[in-house]
């Protein structure tokens, strides 16, 4: 009998940053990370596990996955199937509402849906904390789209292949805006996965990273708590700059960022210091600048951000929900 199962989850953008593998065969961060999930970017995912098919094949956005794409969800799948009585060969459809690969954090919640719906339709338990754990073995920040709103994910011990994210306890409801400032849509070139191997292995600055980042976490985690944007805000920019120190000082250098992510820098900077608008920003692995502030403060921010050259679109999101399962359509 094919069987079948569709879910959607939501991107997340990291407050204080994962960025490198204390172990790449289970993917295991080195560091610790906490995120935001955002209610206006998702993911939804079909999984048709079919025995008359004669291979996987899947659709992203209506195209066929390239082979790369393919060859990292054909992993997630035969993890799958070593569970399943009957393993068979499935058809995957996968669809963002926001743009792919392009540092937005498409694989989180593209790997957050397929590890869900996945797992329901091979019958598997689907308990959030197993889906997480089955994300993340694909890709770390994939673990934390599985929960909503504020989310962090340990540092794995070593042969820890169960490692989860969890929703931070104890959150109050906290009504932030993280305002994504988009720089263009291009696919970038290195993918997070080679960009924090290869500081790993050739950046000076790695060891200083690897020390440092648990502080910031533990900075930003207690702001949250707390709900002050500033300690929140403070601490996710040094998490975001030591970060990109760490990758900027590789041999030969990574640099995601373009002339319009510095004009965005300059501005907020200026905003937040000469205005005294309270927003501050981050950056993963691509050109957008994010922006953290209170919803009173974001049309001022995003007006003044939209002006720079540059700048194509800015999007307004809020703390996203959990992971949920959608009916065929
Ligand atoms: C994060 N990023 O904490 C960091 C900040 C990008 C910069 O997690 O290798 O696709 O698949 O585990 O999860 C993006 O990297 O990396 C990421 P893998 P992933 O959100």
């Amino acid at each position: 009998m094919p069987r079948y199962a569709k879910a959607k989850a939501h991107a997340n953008i990291a407050l204080a940053k994962y960025w490198g593998k204390s172990d790449k065969e289970l993917n295991l961060p080195a560091v610790p990370s906490l995120s935001l999930t955002l209610d206006a970017f998702w993911t939804e995912t079909s999984v048709h596990f079919d025995p008359k098919l004669s291979q996987d094949s899947c659709l992203l956005n209506g195209e066929p996955a390239r082979d790369r794409e393919l060859a990292r969800i054909q992993d997630l799948l035969d993890r799958v199937r070593t569970q399943m009585k009957e393993p068979c060969f499935a058809h995957i459809k996968s669809k963002n509402n926001f743009p792919t690969a392009s540092g937005l954090a498409s694989s989180a919640s593209g790997f957050a849906a397929l590890a869900a719906a996945t797992s329901k339709a091979a019958g598997l338990p689907c308990d959030f904390e197993t889906l997480s754990a089955l994300a993340r073995q694909s890709s770390a920040s994939a673990a934390r789209s599985i929960y909503g709103a504020f989310v962090e994910l340990a540092v794995g011990i070593p042969g820890d292949y169960q490692l989860a994210a969890q929703p931070l306890q104890n959150q109050k409801p906290w009504k932030i805006c993280m305002l994504v400032a988009s720089l263009g849509y291009e696919r970038k070139a290195l993918s997070s996965t080679e960009a924090m191997q290869h500081s790993k292995h050739s950046s000076p600055y790695y060891s200083a990273w690897i020390e440092n980042a648990p502080l910031y976490y533990q900075r930003v985690r207690e702001g949250v708590l707390k709900n002050d944007l500033q300690q929140v805000g403070e601490a996710m920019e040094q998490s975001t700059f030591a970060m990109h120190a760490c990758m900027l000082a590789s041999i030969p250098r990574v640099l995601f960022w373009k002339p319009a992510t510095v004009a965005v820098l300059d501005a907020l900077r200026a905003l937040r210091e000469q205005a005294q608008v309270p927003a501050w920003c981050t950056m993963d692995a691509g050109p957008h600048v994010k922006i953290l502030c209170e919803p009173q403060h974001s049309e001022t921010v995003a007006n003044h951000l939209h002006a720079i050259p540059g700048v194509e679109t800015i999007f307004h999101c809020g703390p996203g929900p959990a992971l949920s399962f959608l009916e065929e359509s």
